[in-house]
């Protein structure tokens, strides 16, 4: 198809999805009618794109992960999936099961429309696991009416670590808007992970708005069966349209141990993450938990948007945590969506991947999450290269030869000195907008440095993901950028560059930077306080045609403290 035709395809399902209500079913997906159910008639064999370690389905669309759990030492995933097609529709729960959190073997499906209260779609939900060890899934049903509302399933059989066969409760729905409740019956959905209070009542959040104050809505139950509204909600900002996914769970001052979702007391703070439907990303609040009032106290609340963190600053959302009791540790899972149109979706016959999954703590400062890619997926790293102490030049790139560029695991770290050649930041500025303004390729003072990844041998295809040091206010300001302006010749994709300020002092410490590169994925952690991940639909720097580099583009020399690179084995992702 010429590249005019792409266009127009794309340009008229552009303005197709924003039809965003159907039949009074609200979502921030992209609503494709006539798309839903048609599958993809490519040949498996020409997939450059698709993953090797990151989670993906053989085919078709996925989306939010759900009920993530550990459970007789099995790790349970379930996801938002669709099974006829590669655009979002027929949402059921798929299942996968997995030792280690990178390899994964698919399940028949778990949950799926079969009685009125969710007749219409199967949407996200969590896992509790309850005092009598067995786990409880609270999902959103959409039900005959095309309302949404909550829904409890159990375990056909507890004693099965496959968990395979789900009972719904005849009882269902639990949690419905009624004309008493007033609760807008297509903002009301994704229940949280409950947590159980000393008195003795479980706790549950749904995600709601109410005219344009987004609400994370409280309900408690005795029995897990008769849930009762909660006076106010556990916290809500005005302004901030529908939350999706909400999640809350409590962090450990100063330790990396996770703690179950139920416990609180000295040396605990809590995390308020919400699925900003307006924005399509996910920010993260930290603060106290008033359990007298049921009320969450956010440090830094979410009318204040620009100073609340994000977990990704690149594509990545309707992420969850559960606490790991093996690894005494919490861990995130998120959904990384595609950034090519729905006519290349629809021709590759699947669309969404799952990022790796983080281990997630309190930075010691207090201010903010820590993630890190959790410690099994290094079990995938093979023909280790390791760099000596290097020099890199201004103006330079060095080519990181011997792994396979494709599908890699890269640890950089980067000392840099000449401060008084650092660029002066007059005024603040919209990091993401610093970062497309002075991509990779705008030559600058103390940086660009950073990693080529996906580079064609000529450096005409590259996804630079880099740091650039500035001056602001007499301090070092370090911005951490994925530039994907030339990531790929096909300018159909979505090639927004994305980038954040990183809390680093770089005049006390080297900068590091990890990206693990997976075919269409680089997901990079800037010293494990920013993370950004990108999707990347090379044209030219396929397979082996991939080239991975250093480079420095400032006036300055900076020192690569340390280099060291793995290729990365497949893991089985279904
Ligand atoms: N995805 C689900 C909803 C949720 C949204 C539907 C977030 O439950 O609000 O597939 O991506």
């Amino acid at each position: 198809m010429a590249v005019y035709q792409i266009r127009v395809f794309a340009i008229f399902y552009y303005i197709l999805g924003h039809c965003v209500f159907i039949n009074n079913i609200e979502a921030t997906h992209q609503l494709y009618r006539n798309l839903q159910s048609v599958s993809s008639s490519s040949s498996s064999s020409n997939q450059p794109y698709r993953t090797a370690y990151h989670f993906q389905p053989p085919k078709n669309w996925i989306n939010d992960p759900n009920g993530p759990m550990r459970y007789k030492g099995l790790y349970h995933l379930f996801y938002q999936y669709n099974p006829k097609g590669s655009v979002w529709g027929n949402i059921v729960w798929a299942h996968s099961v997995s030792n280690d959190l990178v390899n994964w073997t698919p399940l028949d499906l778990a949950i799926y429309p079969s009685q009125p209260s969710d007749i219409n779609g199967c949407w996200s939900g969590s896992a509790t696991i309850l005092p009598n060890g067995k786990p409880a899934i609270l999902y959103t049903g959409i039900d005959s009416n095309n309302q949404q509302v909550q829904n409890l399933a159990l375990p056909k059989n507890a004693s099965d670590p496959f968990l395979s066969e789900w009972v719904k409760n005849p009882k269902n729905p639990l949690m419905a808007p009624t004309t008493a409740n007033k609760i807008n019956s297509s903002l009301f959905r994704d229940p949280t992970t409950a947590w159980l209070g000393k008195d003795g009542y479980y706790r549950v959040l749904i995600g709601n708005q109410k005219e344009t104050t987004g609400r994370a809505l409280l309900y408690r139950s005795k029995d897990f069966v008769n849930w009762v509204e909660a006076k106010h909600p556990l916290y809500s900002a005005k302004g901030t349209g529908m939350w999706e996914c909400p999640d809350f769970f409590p962090v450990l001052s100063k330790s990396m141990s996770g703690i179950d979702t139920s416990v609180n007391g000295p040396n605990v703070r809590h995390v308020l993450k919400v699925s900003l439907g307006s924005k399509l990303h996910d920010y993260y609040m930290i603060g106290s938990y008033d359990v007298k009032k049921d009320k969450f106290l956010p440090d830094t609340g979410l009318q204040s948007i620009e100073s609340v963190s994000r977990y990704d600053y690149g594509k990545y959302y309707a992420s969850k945590t559960f606490y790991d009791d093996a690894k005494k540790r919490r861990v995130l899972l998120g959904w990384v969506n595609e950034s090519s149109s729905v006519a290349d979706d629809i021709k590759k016959g699947w669309s969404g991947i799952h990022a790796i999954p983080r281990a997630i703590w309190l930075h010691k400062s207090g201010k903010q999450l820590v993630q890190w890619p959790v410690v099994e997926i290094e079990r995938l790293r093979a023909n280790p290269i390791s760099w000596p102490i290097k020099v890199l030049k201004a103006g330079r790139h060095l080519q990181g030869t011997g792994v396979t560029a494709a599908q890699a695991d890269v640890e950089v770290s980067f000392e840099a000195k000449e401060f008084e050649k650092a660029e002066v930041l007059e005024n603040w500025m919209d990091p993401q907008v610093l970062c497309s303004k002075k991509g990779a390729s705008v030559k600058g003072g103390l940086g660009p440095f950073g990693l080529l990844a996906f580079a064609s041998k000529d450096l005409k295809e590259y996804t630079a993901v880099f740091f650039r040091i500035f001056k602001h206010q007499h301090k070092p300001l370090v911005l951490f950028c994925s530039d994907q302006s030339r990531s790929s010749l096909n300018n159909i994709n979505d090639l927004t560059t994305y980038g954040t300020f990183l809390d680093a002092d770089p005049y006390q410490k080297n900068l590091s930077l990890r990206s693990l590169i997976d075919h269409s994925v680089v997901e990079s952690f800037g010293e494990g306080k920013a993370v950004i991940t990108s999707r990347v639909y090379r044209t030219l720097a396929i397979n082996d045609e991939a080239h991975l580099y250093a480079f420095n583009y400032g006036a300055a020399d900076v020192k690569i403290t340390r280099l060291n690179a793995w290729s990365m084995k497949k893991a089985q992702i279904n």
